[in-house]
């Protein structure tokens, strides 16, 4: 474990590093020992500093909860973190100006209709409470060099949480089958990568169900109202200037954006 002393300034080095768009040696480097623990705490520090700037929470998210993305940021176990008002993108448009390195990656979002506390949820009770589900493309952007960090670095930086596009399409969970729901994200008219619900966690209800179960240790709960991203179906993938990216889900529609770098 670090010295509480360290987690305020290491979630400021974060915060900094995101508003400068400068990336920075990963926390181990530093602090070989930064445990799963310590980055949660770090990550705690540094949504209050968000707070204290004004900004909300938009939305919680899961990571690494596919094989797909385990596999291409070699760290396997998921992930929570948090998505604030200020990430949400709304015209179309992705401004490279204020990011550093970012990538693109297809999820499934969850609303939930009533709260669920933790430990012991399963993915029926998460279904059972859930309002409606939407489509969602995350855009992540570690704040660490090359894209590169150990679990509790990535846990430390709010695990890369960036920006997010919702999708207008908003469904009933029953109305799906969210397991066999088919995603494709292409980039450029070419079919970059695809998936199916199914890849994360057998179900996306599962990914959510962990969460409840995650922040019940924290004696915390999932609430009615709750957004929540369940994690990347397909791999992340990088973006650059004049990208126009566009995915399709099944039964939910498509969410197109183009690649900006303003003058
Ligand atoms: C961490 C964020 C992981 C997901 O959906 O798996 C994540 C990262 O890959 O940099 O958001
Ligand atoms: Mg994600």
């Amino acid at each position: 474990m670090l010295s509480e002393q360290l987690y305020r300034p290491l979630a400021q080095k974060l915060v900094d590093a995101e508003r400068n768009r400068q990336e920075v040696v990963r926390l181990t480097a530093e602090h070989p020992d930064l445990s799963v623990e310590d980055g949660y705490r770090i990550q705690e520090e540094l949504v209050e500093i968000k707070r204290q700037q004004g900004h909300r929470v938009l939305a919680a998210k899961m990571g690494f909860t596919s094989r797909a993305k385990m596999k291409q940021m070699n760290v396997h176990e998921p992930i929570y973190g948090y998505i604030f008002d200020y990430m949400a993108v709304e015209d179309g448009v992705l401004d490279l100006d204020q990011l550093i390195h970012p990538k693109v990656e297809a999820e499934i979002a969850f609303v939930l209709g009533r709260d669920i506390e933790g430990p012991g949820i399963t993915g029926a009770q998460v279904l059972a409470a859930t309002e409606y589900v939407l489509p969602a493309l995350e855009i992540i952007d570690s704040r660490y060099e090359n894209f590169q960090f150990t679990l509790p670095d990535v846990i430390a930086d709010n695990t890369s949480a960036s920006r997010v596009f919702l999708g207008p399409n908003l469904k009933k969970p029953g109305d799906l089958e969210l397991d066999l729901l088919g995603v494709t994200l292409s980039i450029n008219g070419q079919l970059k990568d695809l998936g199916a619900g199914a890849a994360v966690l057998g179900h996306p209800a599962h990914s959510v169900a962990m969460l409840a179960n995650m922040l019940s240790r924290k004696g915390r709960k999932l609430k009615k109202g709750d957004l929540i991203l369940t994690g990347g179906i397909t791999g992340a993938h990088q973006l650059a200037e004049g990208d126009v990216v566009s995915a399709k889900w099944d039964g939910l529609g498509s969410i197109d954006f183009v690649v900006n770098r303003p003058q």
